[in-house]
């Protein structure tokens, strides 16, 4: 088991909705234990056009290497309509790795950590937000980095969700996991 962090992200679309039905999806997955999801943030493009985005960050334990992990989050984001026109294109949904377990990858097609991580707001608050003591390999304490990137527009999305799985998926609380089990279906879009 490892644990790992994705980044979701998305500005095309119902771009909120498509984020909490992908973190539901993530949880479907019998590879896959949710234990924790940040708040949703509303934030400005960054080295990007198109319209606000809408992040957060998904804290998962899985079976699966960092190669079939990342093969899931292809899967997903293609299930959401994600088309690449272009770099930084405006998307329906982003899933990306920023940590696995303490691992450091760097190879043509996968690094972790994340190259750009520490230097986005959209990625390091909602990081900070579910572990504020988090080591991030190579680079030392996540929250270190906070300043720097105190000048990106990020804002928490205070309406409360109505669906049971997430919000016991919110603060990482012992339910959490539970709850995330009570939904693996055998079968499905995201199975
Ligand atoms: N890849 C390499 N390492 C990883 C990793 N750790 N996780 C490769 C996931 N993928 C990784 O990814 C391009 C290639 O990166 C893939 O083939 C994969 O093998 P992609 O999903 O097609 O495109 P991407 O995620 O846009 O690329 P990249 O370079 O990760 O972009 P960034 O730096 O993440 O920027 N502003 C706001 N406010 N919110 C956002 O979410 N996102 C971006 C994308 C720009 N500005 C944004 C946001
Ligand atoms: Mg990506």
């Amino acid at each position: 088991m490892t644990v790992a962090y994705l980044g979701l992200g998305a500005n095309l679309g119902d771009a909120r909705q498509t984020l909490k039905d992908a973190v539901v999806c993530l949880a479907q997955q019998h590879t896959i234990t949710v234990l924790a999801k940040s708040s949703l943030y509303r934030t400005a493009p960054i080295d990007a056009g198109g319209d606000d985005y809408y992040n957060c960050v998904v804290k998962l334990e899985t079976t699966l290497s960092v190669r079939h992990l990342l093969a899931l989050c292809h899967k997903i984001e293609l299930h959401f309509g994600r088309e690449r026109p272009f770099r930084n294109a405006p998307r329906t949904l982003d899933l990306d790795i920023l940590l696995y377990g303490d691992h450091s990858i760097d190879e043509p097609d996968l690094i972790v950590p994340h190259p750009r991580l520490i230097e986005r707001a959209f990625a390091l608050v909602p990081l900070v937000e579910l572990d504020p003591a988090l080591m991030i390999p190579q680079h030392g304490r996540a929250d270190a980095f906070l300043a720097a990137v105190a000048d990106q527009r990020i804002e928490k999305m205070k309406s409360p969700c109505q669906c049971p799985v997430l919000n016991a998926l919110s603060g990482g609380n012992q339910e959490a996991s539970q709850a995330a089990q009570a939904t693996k279906a055998t079968k499905g879009p995201c199975s």
